[in-house]
């Protein structure tokens, strides 16, 4: 353990601002001296207690529960103090140096960010996938992310992550037996059914790599921008996918100069929509730089909706200088193409036919709303959504990565053993790469600098 995991820490647990009940929590080896010095009186473990929170001269604070947690039944696996006092920030910031004063002597710190969790993981309350799950559940922006988060908290994730962790390690321990005795290596193999286990492992690797895809999209969401020309129904469009009023509409070209987002949910997967300034040469400065901002948000985004308004297509100028921008949007990515062309205001105009070029191109009106189910559909096939959100767990690009990797030395372990003469040293070593790569989901194998960049991103007091 890290030796600043050595110190009592404390901080205010709940949110700042003003609330009923705010509790402030304190984590460490031994907090016995830290309750004598607070209360005249003992605290019955796991039992709430009602006092009064004094000062050093024994002015009354506030009155609330205090609750102590003896080691090791504690959320950190440490003794645990938690005060519950009126949720005002003056009143817990006085409670908070009380105590604070009151534990000089033994050491009491403030807790770093997700210093408690991080100690719940050091003691083995949770494992990595699952601490992070805490923060994912606490930052979930859907019901769906929730509740996925909540199931990898629980332990879902883990455990699958566990379960094929442990074939891996049995298939291990055949293929390293069999390198002792070198004569009978090929007829053991075979009749252990080695390839058919690998194969096995393989297939469920895969299963569970594309679940932690779809649910790190769940906790990232995708990130669409909508760009155009000015007046052609950028903000609009906006306001009719977050229903809700959120960007200034006007017949003035030129009205949108900054960049307006809001995060709205398709199917329970967050997507964050950003308007932009509409793209023109002209304009002063302010509007020079929300242009420059446009273009940023569209080289980023995940998808381009790129605006067509219906009403104007065949001006001349109009088109020229749609064609100035479409030389500018960047090119497809690997995975696909990501500029969805969009033909506005379908309501005043008819489109002749839409271009099937291999392209995605979609008529709608936001004013009537006609076409904005089809475009929802088509970002949920984009961003790569095709499960249902029951039964996902929570995933981070991190867990992807390493499932990932996992299956990268599987697939080079599967054609060492289906080659007509397998080094099985070499093979045995695959395997041992696809165990480590996939134990540092849940932490097993992970450095110091990794625990700090993953808790230093937890809010204070978790
Ligand atoms: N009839 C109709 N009018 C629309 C539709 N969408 C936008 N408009 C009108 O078109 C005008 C421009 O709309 P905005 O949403 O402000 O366009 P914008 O692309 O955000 O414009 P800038 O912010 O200037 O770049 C407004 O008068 C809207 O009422 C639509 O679907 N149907
Ligand atoms: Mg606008």
């Amino acid at each position: 353990m890290l030796p600043r995991h050595h110190d009592p820490v404390i901080a205010i647990t709940t949110a700042p601002g003003r609330g009923a009940v705010g509790i402030v929590r304190a984590s460490g080896r031994d907090l016995k001296p830290l309750v004598d010095a607070l209360f005249a009186r003992a605290l019955a473990p796991r039992h709430a207690t009602y006092l009064p929170f004094t000062d050093a001269q024994g002015q009354v604070i506030d009155r609330g529960l205090a609750l102590y947690f003896p080691a090791p039944h504690s959320y950190t696996g440490e003794d645990v103090l938690e005060l519950q006092a009126h949720g005002g920030p003056v009143v817990l910031q006085l409670l908070l140096a009380r105590c604070l004063e009151a534990g000089r002597a033994m050491g009491l710190r403030l807790a770093e960010p997700g210093e408690f969790t991080e100690r719940a993981y050091l003691n083995d309350k949770l494992d990595l996938a699952q601490a992070e799950a805490v923060s994912d559940l606490i930052d979930a922006s859907t019901e769906a992310a929730a509740r996925s988060a909540s199931r990898s908290l629980s332990g879902a994730f883990s455990d699958e992550v566990h379960a094929l962790r442990d074939r891996l390690i049995s298939l291990r321990m055949l293929v390293e037996a069999t390198l002792d005795f070198p004569e009978e290596e090929i007829d053991f193999l075979q009749k252990a059914d080695a390839l058919g286990r690998l194969r096995a492992i393989d297939a469920d690797v895969a299963g569970v790599l594309s679940r932690a895809r779809q649910g790190a999209l769940l906790r990232e969401g995708m990130q669409i921008v909508l760009a155009g020309q000015p007046n052609v129904g950028k903000s609009s469009l906006l306001n009719a996918l977050a229903g809700a009023e959120l960007a200034i509409v006007t017949p003035i070209p030129g009205t949108t100069r900054d960049k307006v987002s809001e995060t709205i949910q398709i199917d329970g997967v967050p997507v964050h929509v950003i308007d932009t300034a509409g793209l023109r040469e002209a304009g002063d400065e302010v509007e020079r730089i929300g242009i420059a901002r446009s273009w940023e948000a569209i080289e980023r985004a995940d998808a381009v909706l790129f605006l067509h308004d219906l009403t104007r297509r065949g001006e001349p100028a109009y088109d020229a200088a749609e064609a100035v921008i479409a030389a500018r949007l960047p090119p497809p990515r690997r995975d696909g193409e990501r500029i969805v062309h969009v033909y506005s205001k379908s309501d005043l105009a008819a489109m002749a036919s839409l271009s099937d070029d291999g392209g995605h191109h979609l008529a709608l009106s936001a004013r009537t709303g006609d076409g904005l189910d089809a475009l929802r559909r088509l970002l949920l096939q984009l961003a790569g959504w095709h499960a249902s959100p029951d039964g996902l767990f929570i995933a981070r690009a991190r867990h992807v990565d390493a499932l990932r990797h996992t299956a990268e030395h599987l697939a080079l372990a599967l054609e060492l053993a289906t080659s007509p003469d397998p080094a099985l040293d070499l093979l045995a070593e695959e395997l041992r790469l696809a165990q480590t790569a996939l134990s540092q989901i849940t932490g097993e194998f992970t450095s110091d600098d990794l625990l700090g960049e993953i808790f230093s991103r937890f809010c204070i007091g978790k």
